[in-house]
Protein backbone atom coordinates (compact mmCIF):
# COMPACT_ATOMS: atom_id res chain seq x y z
CA UNK A 1 0.00 0.00 0.00
CA UNK A 2 1.12 3.39 -1.08
CA UNK A 3 2.25 5.16 2.17
CA UNK A 4 1.47 8.99 1.58
CA UNK A 5 2.38 11.74 4.37
CA UNK A 6 -0.05 14.78 3.41
CA UNK A 7 0.81 18.30 5.22
CA UNK A 8 -1.37 20.75 5.53
CA UNK A 9 -4.42 17.77 5.60
CA UNK A 10 -7.03 19.63 7.92
CA UNK A 11 -7.94 22.36 5.13
CA UNK A 12 -9.99 23.30 2.27
CA UNK A 13 -8.08 21.32 -0.34
CA UNK A 14 -6.44 19.10 2.12
CA UNK A 15 -9.35 17.54 4.27
CA UNK A 16 -11.24 16.48 0.44
CA UNK A 17 -7.94 15.44 -0.58
CA UNK A 18 -7.37 12.90 2.55
CA UNK A 19 -10.40 11.38 1.81
CA UNK A 20 -10.26 11.01 -1.69
CA UNK A 21 -6.93 9.42 -1.28
CA UNK A 22 -7.95 6.99 1.65
CA UNK A 23 -10.91 6.09 -0.32
CA UNK A 24 -8.67 4.60 -3.56
CA UNK A 25 -5.95 2.58 -1.47
CA UNK A 26 -3.71 5.28 -0.15
CA UNK A 27 -2.21 4.90 3.41
CA UNK A 28 -2.82 7.80 4.11
CA UNK A 29 -1.36 9.87 7.50
CA UNK A 30 -2.04 13.94 8.12
CA UNK A 31 0.30 16.36 9.42
CA UNK A 32 -1.15 19.96 10.54
CA UNK A 33 -0.50 22.39 13.26
CA UNK A 34 -4.00 23.66 13.14
CA UNK A 35 -3.19 27.18 12.60
CA UNK A 36 -5.95 27.78 10.27
CA UNK A 37 -8.29 27.17 12.70
CA UNK A 38 -6.23 29.10 15.38
CA UNK A 39 -6.29 32.42 12.44
CA UNK A 40 -10.47 32.15 12.47
CA UNK A 41 -10.19 32.30 16.18
CA UNK A 42 -8.25 35.22 16.34
CA UNK A 43 -9.54 37.36 13.60
CA UNK A 44 -13.62 36.26 15.23
CA UNK A 45 -14.15 34.48 12.16
CA UNK A 46 -15.34 30.49 11.81
CA UNK A 47 -15.66 28.18 8.93
CA UNK A 48 -19.23 29.10 7.32
CA UNK A 49 -19.63 25.26 7.39
CA UNK A 50 -19.29 23.79 10.48
CA UNK A 51 -16.69 21.63 10.52
CA UNK A 52 -15.89 19.09 13.31
CA UNK A 53 -12.74 18.23 14.99
CA UNK A 54 -9.67 16.27 13.17
CA UNK A 55 -10.74 13.81 15.62
CA UNK A 56 -14.11 13.35 15.13
CA UNK A 57 -13.47 14.01 11.29
CA UNK A 58 -11.15 10.80 11.59
CA UNK A 59 -13.53 8.59 13.60
CA UNK A 60 -16.66 9.34 11.37
CA UNK A 61 -14.32 8.89 8.53
CA UNK A 62 -13.73 5.46 9.77
CA UNK A 63 -17.09 4.29 11.03
CA UNK A 64 -18.60 5.61 7.51
CA UNK A 65 -15.84 3.88 5.09
CA UNK A 66 -14.00 1.41 7.70
CA UNK A 67 -10.64 2.90 6.72
CA UNK A 68 -8.16 4.56 8.81
CA UNK A 69 -5.99 8.17 8.57
CA UNK A 70 -3.52 8.86 10.99
CA UNK A 71 -3.06 12.20 12.54
CA UNK A 72 -0.36 14.35 13.76
CA UNK A 73 -0.38 17.57 15.22
CA UNK A 74 3.01 19.15 13.88
CA UNK A 75 3.93 22.60 12.71
CA UNK A 76 6.36 21.91 9.70
CA UNK A 77 7.72 25.53 9.83
CA UNK A 78 9.08 25.41 13.63
CA UNK A 79 9.28 21.12 14.82
CA UNK A 80 12.21 20.63 12.35
CA UNK A 81 12.80 17.11 15.34
CA UNK A 82 9.05 16.49 15.14
CA UNK A 83 8.97 16.50 11.29
CA UNK A 84 12.33 14.60 11.32
CA UNK A 85 10.33 11.90 13.33
CA UNK A 86 7.32 11.66 11.29
CA UNK A 87 9.76 11.01 8.22
CA UNK A 88 12.07 8.93 9.56
CA UNK A 89 9.03 6.82 11.13
CA UNK A 90 6.97 6.30 8.04
CA UNK A 91 9.53 6.58 5.13
CA UNK A 92 6.42 7.94 2.74
CA UNK A 93 6.83 6.98 -0.69
CA UNK A 94 4.60 9.99 -1.53
CA UNK A 95 4.14 13.84 0.30
CA UNK A 96 1.34 16.23 -0.57
CA UNK A 97 2.26 19.26 0.76
CA UNK A 98 -0.25 21.73 1.16
CA UNK A 99 0.95 23.65 4.89
CA UNK A 100 1.42 26.76 4.17
CA UNK A 101 -0.31 30.50 5.07
CA UNK A 102 -2.84 30.68 1.76
CA UNK A 103 -4.51 33.96 2.15
CA UNK A 104 -3.09 36.61 -0.11
CA UNK A 105 -5.33 39.34 1.83
CA UNK A 106 -4.11 37.91 5.24
CA UNK A 107 -0.16 37.91 4.16
CA UNK A 108 -0.62 41.87 3.07
CA UNK A 109 -2.87 42.98 6.46
CA UNK A 110 0.40 44.04 8.57
CA UNK A 111 3.74 43.48 9.75
CA UNK A 112 3.01 40.74 11.81
CA UNK A 113 1.39 38.56 9.08
CA UNK A 114 4.03 39.68 6.50
CA UNK A 115 6.50 38.24 8.68
CA UNK A 116 4.49 35.31 10.01
CA UNK A 117 3.58 34.06 6.15
CA UNK A 118 7.64 34.42 5.16
CA UNK A 119 8.73 32.50 7.83
CA UNK A 120 5.96 29.82 8.28
CA UNK A 121 5.49 29.12 4.02
CA UNK A 122 9.61 29.08 3.08
CA UNK A 123 10.86 27.79 6.41
CA UNK A 124 8.56 24.90 6.13
CA UNK A 125 8.98 23.64 2.81
CA UNK A 126 12.85 23.99 2.94
CA UNK A 127 12.34 22.21 6.19
CA UNK A 128 10.76 19.40 4.17
CA UNK A 129 13.04 19.21 1.57
CA UNK A 130 16.44 19.65 3.30
CA UNK A 131 15.65 16.95 5.69
CA UNK A 132 14.27 14.74 2.81
CA UNK A 133 17.74 15.37 1.17
CA UNK A 134 19.66 14.49 4.72
CA UNK A 135 17.65 11.64 5.62
CA UNK A 136 18.27 9.60 1.97
CA UNK A 137 14.49 9.40 1.23
CA UNK A 138 12.92 9.36 -2.05
CA UNK A 139 9.51 10.17 -1.98
CA UNK A 140 7.59 11.67 -4.63
CA UNK A 141 6.96 15.54 -3.22
CA UNK A 142 3.61 17.54 -4.61
CA UNK A 143 3.29 20.87 -3.31
CA UNK A 144 0.44 23.08 -4.19
CA UNK A 145 1.79 26.33 -5.45
CA UNK A 146 -0.42 28.98 -7.29
CA UNK A 147 -0.90 29.94 -10.68
CA UNK A 148 -0.21 33.73 -8.90
CA UNK A 149 3.76 33.11 -9.04
CA UNK A 150 3.04 33.96 -13.02
CA UNK A 151 1.44 37.38 -11.83
CA UNK A 152 -1.88 39.06 -13.44
CA UNK A 153 -1.19 41.63 -16.08
CA UNK A 154 -0.48 39.83 -18.99
CA UNK A 155 -1.78 40.39 -22.20
CA UNK A 156 -3.39 37.13 -22.76
CA UNK A 157 -0.28 34.96 -24.32
CA UNK A 158 -0.39 31.37 -23.06
CA UNK A 159 1.20 31.19 -20.02
CA UNK A 160 3.06 27.22 -20.40
CA UNK A 161 3.74 25.05 -17.41
CA UNK A 162 6.31 26.30 -15.89
CA UNK A 163 9.03 26.85 -18.29
CA UNK A 164 9.83 29.52 -20.80
CA UNK A 165 11.55 28.39 -23.53
CA UNK A 166 14.28 31.34 -24.66
CA UNK A 167 16.40 31.07 -27.27
CA UNK A 168 19.93 32.93 -26.19
CA UNK A 169 22.38 34.25 -28.80
CA UNK A 170 25.43 32.20 -28.57
CA UNK A 171 29.19 33.95 -28.08
CA UNK A 172 29.55 33.92 -31.27
CA UNK A 173 26.63 35.98 -32.31
CA UNK A 174 25.27 33.55 -35.01
CA UNK A 175 24.00 30.61 -33.08
CA UNK A 176 21.00 30.68 -31.12
CA UNK A 177 20.98 28.39 -27.75
CA UNK A 178 17.38 27.02 -26.65
CA UNK A 179 16.89 27.32 -22.76
CA UNK A 180 14.32 26.29 -20.80
CA UNK A 181 14.20 28.92 -17.69
CA UNK A 182 11.89 28.89 -14.94
CA UNK A 183 8.95 31.16 -16.22
CA UNK A 184 9.53 34.89 -14.89
CA UNK A 185 7.58 35.61 -11.66
CA UNK A 186 5.45 38.27 -11.10
CA UNK A 187 3.86 37.91 -7.87
CA UNK A 188 1.22 40.36 -6.65
CA UNK A 189 1.44 39.92 -2.91
CA UNK A 190 3.52 38.76 0.43
CA UNK A 191 1.83 35.45 -0.31
CA UNK A 192 2.45 34.87 -4.20
CA UNK A 193 5.41 35.44 -3.26
CA UNK A 194 6.32 33.05 -0.75
CA UNK A 195 5.00 30.58 -4.00
CA UNK A 196 7.84 32.18 -6.21
CA UNK A 197 10.33 31.77 -4.12
CA UNK A 198 9.54 27.87 -2.89
CA UNK A 199 10.29 27.49 -6.90
CA UNK A 200 13.35 28.24 -6.52
CA UNK A 201 14.13 25.81 -3.41
CA UNK A 202 12.93 23.20 -5.86
CA UNK A 203 14.79 23.97 -8.71
CA UNK A 204 17.78 23.68 -6.45
CA UNK A 205 16.74 20.48 -3.97
CA UNK A 206 15.76 18.92 -7.73
CA UNK A 207 18.89 19.66 -9.52
CA UNK A 208 21.59 19.14 -6.33
CA UNK A 209 20.15 15.96 -4.86
CA UNK A 210 17.80 14.57 -7.41
CA UNK A 211 14.75 14.49 -5.94
CA UNK A 212 11.42 13.99 -7.64
CA UNK A 213 9.17 17.34 -7.10
CA UNK A 214 6.09 18.20 -9.09
CA UNK A 215 4.69 21.84 -8.04
CA UNK A 216 1.06 22.20 -8.86
CA UNK A 217 0.42 25.90 -10.28
CA UNK A 218 -3.08 25.89 -8.96
CA UNK A 219 -6.11 28.29 -9.44
CA UNK A 220 -8.70 29.73 -7.31
CA UNK A 221 -10.45 26.32 -6.05
CA UNK A 222 -14.51 27.12 -5.53
CA UNK A 223 -17.08 24.67 -4.41
CA UNK A 224 -17.21 22.75 -0.62
CA UNK A 225 -18.05 19.45 -1.05
CA UNK A 226 -16.42 16.37 -3.24
CA UNK A 227 -17.96 12.55 -3.17
CA UNK A 228 -16.06 11.86 0.17
CA UNK A 229 -17.22 14.52 1.75
CA UNK A 230 -20.66 14.41 1.42
CA UNK A 231 -20.62 11.10 2.78
CA UNK A 232 -21.23 12.03 6.09
CA UNK A 233 -22.20 15.96 7.84
CA UNK A 234 -19.17 15.53 9.87
CA UNK A 235 -16.71 14.94 6.97
CA UNK A 236 -17.90 18.46 5.83
CA UNK A 237 -15.38 20.92 4.26
CA UNK A 238 -14.98 24.41 5.20
CA UNK A 239 -15.73 27.41 3.67
CA UNK A 240 -14.03 30.54 4.11
CA UNK A 241 -16.17 33.57 3.57
CA UNK A 242 -14.50 36.35 4.97
CA UNK A 243 -13.02 39.24 3.63
CA UNK A 244 -9.20 37.90 4.23
CA UNK A 245 -9.68 34.33 3.10
CA UNK A 246 -13.10 33.91 1.91
CA UNK A 247 -11.92 32.94 -2.10
CA UNK A 248 -14.15 35.06 -4.73
CA UNK A 249 -16.30 32.70 -6.07
CA UNK A 250 -17.28 31.28 -3.03
CA UNK A 251 -17.57 34.63 -1.22
CA UNK A 252 -20.15 36.02 -4.41
CA UNK A 253 -21.86 32.52 -3.64
CA UNK A 254 -22.33 32.90 0.18
CA UNK A 255 -22.80 36.59 -0.35
CA UNK A 256 -25.69 35.70 -2.57
CA UNK A 257 -27.28 33.35 -0.23
CA UNK A 258 -27.30 35.88 2.59
CA UNK A 259 -28.82 38.78 0.20
CA UNK A 260 -25.31 40.37 0.51
CA UNK A 261 -24.64 42.44 -2.39
CA UNK A 262 -21.47 41.03 -4.25
CA UNK A 263 -18.64 42.65 -3.77
CA UNK A 264 -16.71 43.63 -6.85
CA UNK A 265 -13.40 45.02 -6.41
CA UNK A 266 -12.72 47.88 -8.33
CA UNK A 267 -13.92 47.36 -12.23
CA UNK A 268 -14.03 43.56 -11.76
CA UNK A 269 -11.80 43.51 -14.73
CA UNK A 270 -9.34 41.15 -12.97
CA UNK A 271 -9.33 37.61 -15.08
CA UNK A 272 -8.27 34.74 -12.89
CA UNK A 273 -8.29 30.91 -13.17
CA UNK A 274 -10.19 28.64 -11.84
CA UNK A 275 -10.68 25.14 -10.66
CA UNK A 276 -13.47 23.11 -8.31
CA UNK A 277 -13.05 21.14 -5.53
CA UNK A 278 -13.76 17.69 -6.71
CA UNK A 279 -10.87 18.47 -9.66
CA UNK A 280 -8.49 19.54 -7.15
CA UNK A 281 -8.64 16.46 -5.61
CA UNK A 282 -8.34 14.32 -8.95
CA UNK A 283 -5.58 16.32 -10.55
CA UNK A 284 -3.51 15.06 -6.90
CA UNK A 285 -4.16 11.99 -7.80
CA UNK A 286 -2.97 12.29 -11.25
CA UNK A 287 0.48 13.75 -10.16
CA UNK A 288 1.01 11.10 -7.86
CA UNK A 289 0.53 8.23 -10.76
CA UNK A 290 2.86 10.34 -12.97
CA UNK A 291 5.75 11.21 -10.62
CA UNK A 292 9.10 13.25 -12.69
CA UNK A 293 11.96 11.37 -13.42
CA UNK A 294 14.91 12.42 -11.17
CA UNK A 295 16.67 14.45 -13.65
CA UNK A 296 17.11 17.48 -11.91
CA UNK A 297 14.25 19.42 -13.15
CA UNK A 298 11.15 20.24 -10.94
CA UNK A 299 7.86 19.09 -12.99
CA UNK A 300 5.53 22.30 -12.79
CA UNK A 301 1.85 21.60 -13.99
CA UNK A 302 -0.95 24.06 -14.45
CA UNK A 303 -3.82 22.87 -12.07
CA UNK A 304 -6.84 24.94 -13.37
CA UNK A 305 -9.63 24.28 -15.57
CA UNK A 306 -11.11 27.85 -16.48
CA UNK A 307 -10.87 31.52 -16.69
CA UNK A 308 -13.05 33.46 -15.77
CA UNK A 309 -13.18 37.69 -15.39
CA UNK A 310 -14.29 38.51 -11.80
CA UNK A 311 -17.23 41.06 -13.27
CA UNK A 312 -18.70 38.55 -15.26
CA UNK A 313 -18.67 35.72 -12.65
CA UNK A 314 -20.35 38.52 -10.33
CA UNK A 315 -22.92 38.76 -13.08
CA UNK A 316 -23.29 35.44 -13.14
CA UNK A 317 -24.20 34.70 -9.91
CA UNK A 318 -26.46 37.56 -9.71
CA UNK A 319 -28.43 35.84 -12.54
CA UNK A 320 -28.70 32.87 -11.25
CA UNK A 321 -29.75 33.95 -7.66
CA UNK A 322 -30.92 37.75 -8.49
CA UNK A 323 -28.59 38.91 -6.12
CA UNK A 324 -27.49 42.77 -6.67
CA UNK A 325 -23.83 43.98 -7.30
CA UNK A 326 -21.52 46.57 -5.47
CA UNK A 327 -18.61 47.91 -7.20
CA UNK A 328 -16.47 48.87 -4.14
CA UNK A 329 -13.18 49.72 -3.49
CA UNK A 330 -10.57 47.33 -4.30
CA UNK A 331 -8.18 47.04 -1.58
CA UNK A 332 -5.39 45.46 -3.56
CA UNK A 333 -2.97 46.90 -6.12
CA UNK A 334 -3.53 45.13 -9.04
CA UNK A 335 -4.27 45.36 -12.86
CA UNK A 336 -7.47 47.33 -13.76
CA UNK A 337 -7.88 44.77 -16.38
CA UNK A 338 -5.86 41.89 -17.25
CA UNK A 339 -6.19 38.91 -20.11
CA UNK A 340 -5.29 35.28 -18.85
CA UNK A 341 -4.78 32.47 -21.25
CA UNK A 342 -3.11 29.25 -19.53
CA UNK A 343 -1.95 26.00 -21.09
CA UNK A 344 -3.15 23.06 -18.63
CA UNK A 345 -2.25 20.57 -21.11
CA UNK A 346 -0.68 17.87 -18.67
CA UNK A 347 -3.71 16.65 -17.43
CA UNK A 348 -6.09 17.05 -20.24
CA UNK A 349 -3.78 14.80 -21.66
CA UNK A 350 -3.69 12.32 -18.79
CA UNK A 351 -7.45 12.52 -19.00
CA UNK A 352 -9.08 15.23 -16.97
CA UNK A 353 -12.21 16.13 -17.65
CA UNK A 354 -13.03 19.23 -16.22
CA UNK A 355 -15.68 20.15 -13.92
CA UNK A 356 -16.49 23.51 -15.61
CA UNK A 357 -18.94 26.05 -13.76
CA UNK A 358 -22.38 24.57 -14.04
CA UNK A 359 -25.38 26.10 -12.40
CA UNK A 360 -25.97 22.34 -10.47
CA UNK A 361 -22.48 22.85 -8.49
CA UNK A 362 -22.98 26.95 -8.11
CA UNK A 363 -26.48 26.07 -6.56
CA UNK A 364 -24.82 23.24 -4.20
CA UNK A 365 -22.82 25.87 -3.04
CA UNK A 366 -25.57 28.45 -2.20
CA UNK A 367 -27.49 25.70 -0.91
CA UNK A 368 -24.32 25.50 1.35
CA UNK A 369 -24.12 28.71 2.40
CA UNK A 370 -28.31 29.24 2.82
CA UNK A 371 -28.22 26.02 5.21
CA UNK A 372 -25.38 27.62 7.65
CA UNK A 373 -26.13 31.55 6.93
CA UNK A 374 -27.33 31.36 10.52
CA UNK A 375 -23.35 31.55 11.21
CA UNK A 376 -22.06 34.16 9.20
CA UNK A 377 -20.78 36.85 10.90
CA UNK A 378 -21.52 39.61 8.08
CA UNK A 379 -19.15 42.05 9.79
CA UNK A 380 -16.11 40.08 8.29
CA UNK A 381 -17.64 39.96 4.99
CA UNK A 382 -15.50 43.32 3.20
CA UNK A 383 -12.27 43.12 2.33
CA UNK A 384 -10.18 45.24 4.55
CA UNK A 385 -6.60 44.39 4.15
CA UNK A 386 -5.03 47.05 1.99
CA UNK A 387 -1.97 46.46 -0.14
CA UNK A 388 -0.29 49.96 0.65
CA UNK A 389 -1.64 53.06 2.01
CA UNK A 390 -2.87 53.98 -1.19
CA UNK A 391 -5.54 51.35 -1.15
CA UNK A 392 -9.09 51.34 0.47
CA UNK A 393 -11.04 48.38 2.43
CA UNK A 394 -13.87 47.02 -0.27
CA UNK A 395 -16.72 47.98 1.62
CA UNK A 396 -20.03 48.23 0.32
CA UNK A 397 -20.93 52.23 0.53
CA UNK A 398 -24.68 54.01 -0.33
CA UNK A 399 -25.01 56.81 -2.68
CA UNK A 400 -24.26 59.08 0.30
CA UNK A 401 -21.44 57.24 1.37
CA UNK A 402 -22.65 55.75 4.29
CA UNK A 403 -22.02 51.83 5.08
CA UNK A 404 -24.92 50.43 3.18
CA UNK A 405 -25.20 46.92 4.38
CA UNK A 406 -26.89 46.72 8.07
CA UNK A 407 -24.13 44.74 10.26
CA UNK A 408 -25.18 41.95 12.21
CA UNK A 409 -23.26 41.67 15.38
CA UNK A 410 -22.76 38.68 17.22
CA UNK A 411 -24.81 40.02 20.16
CA UNK A 412 -28.16 40.31 17.87
CA UNK A 413 -27.82 36.81 16.60
CA UNK A 414 -27.96 35.92 20.09
CA UNK A 415 -30.79 37.66 21.13
P1 LIG B 1 -5.92 26.07 4.16
O1 LIG B 1 -5.41 27.22 4.92
O2 LIG B 1 -7.37 25.72 4.28
O3 LIG B 1 -5.07 24.75 4.51
C1 LIG B 1 -3.70 24.79 4.82
C2 LIG B 1 -3.49 23.84 5.99
O4 LIG B 1 -2.10 23.85 6.32
C3 LIG B 1 -4.26 24.29 7.24
O5 LIG B 1 -4.98 23.21 7.78
C4 LIG B 1 -3.15 24.77 8.20
O6 LIG B 1 -3.49 24.54 9.55
C5 LIG B 1 -1.96 23.96 7.72
N1 LIG B 1 -0.66 24.61 7.97
C6 LIG B 1 -0.27 25.86 7.65
N2 LIG B 1 1.00 26.08 8.06
C7 LIG B 1 1.42 24.91 8.65
C8 LIG B 1 2.62 24.51 9.29
N3 LIG B 1 3.65 25.35 9.43
N4 LIG B 1 2.72 23.26 9.78
C9 LIG B 1 1.68 22.39 9.65
N5 LIG B 1 0.50 22.72 9.08
C10 LIG B 1 0.38 23.97 8.59
O7 LIG B 1 -5.55 26.32 2.63
P2 LIG B 1 -6.06 25.55 1.32
O8 LIG B 1 -7.03 26.43 0.65
O9 LIG B 1 -6.40 24.17 1.65
O10 LIG B 1 -4.72 25.57 0.47
C11 LIG B 1 -3.81 24.50 0.54
C12 LIG B 1 -2.63 24.79 -0.36
O11 LIG B 1 -3.09 24.97 -1.70
C13 LIG B 1 -1.90 26.07 0.03
O12 LIG B 1 -0.52 25.87 -0.05
C14 LIG B 1 -2.37 27.07 -1.00
O13 LIG B 1 -1.39 28.02 -1.24
C15 LIG B 1 -2.64 26.21 -2.21
N6 LIG B 1 -3.69 26.79 -3.07
C16 LIG B 1 -4.96 27.02 -2.58
C17 LIG B 1 -5.93 27.58 -3.43
C18 LIG B 1 -7.31 27.91 -2.96
O14 LIG B 1 -8.07 28.54 -3.72
N7 LIG B 1 -7.72 27.51 -1.76
C19 LIG B 1 -5.58 27.86 -4.77
C20 LIG B 1 -4.28 27.62 -5.21
C21 LIG B 1 -3.35 27.07 -4.36
N1 LIG C 1 -12.10 39.86 -5.54
C1 LIG C 1 -13.25 40.64 -5.69
N2 LIG C 1 -14.15 40.63 -4.69
C2 LIG C 1 -14.02 39.87 -3.56
C3 LIG C 1 -12.86 39.07 -3.42
C4 LIG C 1 -11.93 39.10 -4.43
O1 LIG C 1 -13.42 41.32 -6.69
O2 LIG C 1 -14.91 39.92 -2.70
C5 LIG C 1 -11.08 39.86 -6.61
C6 LIG C 1 -9.67 40.18 -6.11
O3 LIG C 1 -9.43 41.58 -6.07
C7 LIG C 1 -8.82 39.44 -7.13
C8 LIG C 1 -9.66 38.23 -7.51
O4 LIG C 1 -10.99 38.53 -7.09
O5 LIG C 1 -8.65 40.21 -8.28
C9 LIG C 1 -9.23 36.92 -6.88
O6 LIG C 1 -9.19 37.03 -5.46
P1 LIG C 1 -9.21 35.72 -4.55
O7 LIG C 1 -9.19 36.15 -3.14
O8 LIG C 1 -10.31 34.83 -4.99
O9 LIG C 1 -7.86 34.97 -4.99
P2 LIG C 1 -6.34 35.17 -4.56
O10 LIG C 1 -6.15 36.26 -3.61
O11 LIG C 1 -5.53 35.24 -5.81
O12 LIG C 1 -5.97 33.82 -3.80
C10 LIG C 1 -6.64 32.56 -3.98
C11 LIG C 1 -6.19 31.63 -2.84
C12 LIG C 1 -4.69 31.38 -2.96
C13 LIG C 1 -4.37 30.85 -4.34
C14 LIG C 1 -4.89 31.78 -5.43
C15 LIG C 1 -4.79 31.16 -6.79
O13 LIG C 1 -6.50 32.23 -1.57
O14 LIG C 1 -4.30 30.42 -1.98
O15 LIG C 1 -2.98 30.70 -4.50
O16 LIG C 1 -6.31 31.99 -5.21
S1 LIG C 1 -4.47 32.37 -8.01
O17 LIG C 1 -5.41 33.48 -7.84
O18 LIG C 1 -4.62 31.72 -9.29
O19 LIG C 1 -3.11 32.86 -7.79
Amino acid sequence: MTKLLILGGDGFCGWPTSLYLSARGFDVVIADNLSRRRIDKDMDTDSLTPITTPDERLSAWQEVTGKTIEFVQLDIARDVEGLQDVLSAHRPDAIVHFAEQRAAPYSMRGLAEKLYTVDNNISGTHNLLALVAELGLNPHIVHLGTMGVYGYDGDGLEIPEGYLNVKVEAPDRETLIDRDILYPTNPGSVYHMTKSMDQLLFQFYAKNNGLRITDLHQGIVWGTQTDETRLDERLINRFDYDGDYGTVLNRFLMQAALGHPLTVHGTGGQTRAFIHIQDTVRCIAMALENPPLPDGKVQILNQMTETHRVRDLAKLVARVTNAELAYVDNPRKEAAENDLKVSNKTFLDLGLNPTTLEQGLLNETVEIAKTFSNRARTETIASKSVWTDEQKPGVVLKRDGQKRFKLRSRSDKAA
